[in-house]
């Protein structure tokens, strides 16, 4: 059994060209693993806390030097001569060396590096794929892709509204399918606009002025490709509403869902609103998602349970900080018949933790931006590396 010989830490750049931190841990058979946390901008109040170094100005207030010396030291001793392949007593070490809540101590940033790093290790130590070693079965499913073809909200310079208007192939039988499917999409829709820039995440930032035309011009492309909108390709939104100026109403989105092939809202209402997602989840037949609603936190969620708020989780690992903390809230969505969508962030990394985490989990749907900016495609190309290695065996997670 290798054991933790050694930790670094580093500031390093997110896609968005902001700091974060990342993880390097050794073995005592001199292997080693990184990890890279990404960032939101679209953020909750629920979720785990970033450590940032607020009060120092040569990098605008972002650094993250503090959350790099936590790492360096107390994180560090704690951690030396641990089992490599104990995820839960690891887990379990940083979650009390914090103490807080949200991780507001050592920083969920901090935290959340080193157990990423030191999973992927205890996989190459093992000697099998990162998704192999995360899975407690031996049936595998590939995600789903929502592929956010469109941004708008905080995500791009842009009026629009709703931050994401993403596109869901329905019916593949393979993963590579599902993206030649979207390639055609998004090529199609490249050639229908004017203004070509895209936003942070890979989507398209064109200068609309409402949300039905960025829904029109997608139906447009979808047919331009030769699929049917709903049937072969359908539509998906992640309103991120804590952002809106206006809300949207329950009616509202029940007269949206009647007159487009809408098959996906994530976060139509702000996080604690639970009433009006209540009201729209037990009327609408479609997938209702809570992203800043259960901000990945078990105890926010079996409250969604309860009250039907949804249907499905976003799961972002840096919302609560820990592997064993996410595994253990995709279980519990899971066993509630919630579907879980394993998603990046608007600032991400080559890091593609969140593509092995996706398939080991049985997670049907994965969210990581469009086809383009190397950090979403990044995720998409693992996955067909992993659908690679899974061979005929490999099959598509259900919807
Ligand atoms: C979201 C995410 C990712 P952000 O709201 O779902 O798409 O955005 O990382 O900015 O919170
Ligand atoms: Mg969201």
């Amino acid at each position: 059994m290798s054991k933790i010989k050694k930790i670094k830490s580093r500031q390093v750049f997110d896609s968005r060209g902001n700091p974060t931190i990342e993880a390097e841990i050794f073995s005592d058979n001199d292997k080693s693993a990184l990890a890279i946390v990404p960032s939101g901008a679209s953020t909750g109040s629920h979720e785990a806390y970033e450590l940032r170094d607020k009060n120092n100005n040569e990098y605008l207030g972002k650094s993250v030097f503090k959350a790099v010396e936590n790492i360096k030291g107390p994180i560090s001793n704690a951690l030396i001569n641990i089992n490599v392949s104990d995820q839960l007593k690891i887990d379990e070490k940083l979650i009390n060396l914090d103490g807080t809540e949200q991780k507001k101590k050592l920083g969920a940033n901090a935290i959340l590096a080193v157990s990423i790093a030191s999973c992927k290790l205890a996989a190459i130590e093992a000697n099998v794929s990162l998704f192999k070693y995360l899975s407690k079965s031996k049936v595998f499913f590939i995600p789903v892709p929502l592929l956010n073809i469109i941004n708008g909200g905080l995500h791009a310079k842009n009026k629009l509204e709703i931050q994401e208007f993403m596109i869901r192939p329905e019916n593949t039988t393979s993963f590579s399918e599902s993206l030649r499917q979207s390639y055609l999409v998004i090529k199609n829709l490249r050639s229908m606009l004017e203004d070509t820039n895209v936003g942070d995440e890979g989507g398209f930032a064109p200068n609309l002025e409402t949300n039905q035309q960025a829904i029109e011009i997608i139906l447009k492309a979808i047919e331009k490709s030769g699929f049917k909108p709903g049937e072969d390709i359908s539509i998906c939104l992640d309103v991120a509403a804590n952002e809106l100026k206006k809300p949207i109403s329950v009616e509202n989105y029940l007269e949206l869902i009647k007159k487009y092939p809408i098959k996906s809202i994530e976060d139509p209402f702000k996080e604690d609103d639970w009433i009006s997602w209540k009201k729209l989840s037990t009327n609408a037949q479609i997938q209702i998602v809570g992203d800043d609603l259960f901000a990945t936190n078990k105890i926010r969620l079996k409250k969604g349970i309860e009250e039907k708020s949804a249907n499905a989780i976003l799961i972002k690992p840096n919302q609560i900080g820990t592997v064993s903390e996410t595994l253990e809230v995709i279980d519990l969505a899971h066993k509630n018949g919630f579907k879980t969508i394993i998603s990046h962030r608007s600032g991400d990394s080559e890091d593609t933790f969140i593509a092995d985490l996706a398939v080991a989990t049985n997670s049907s749907q994965i969210k990581s931006g469009s086809l383009a900016r190397s950090e979403r495609v990044a995720k998409y190309n693992r996955l067909l590396r992993i659908e690679e290695e899974l061979g005929n065996s490999a099959k598509m997670a259900k919807i």
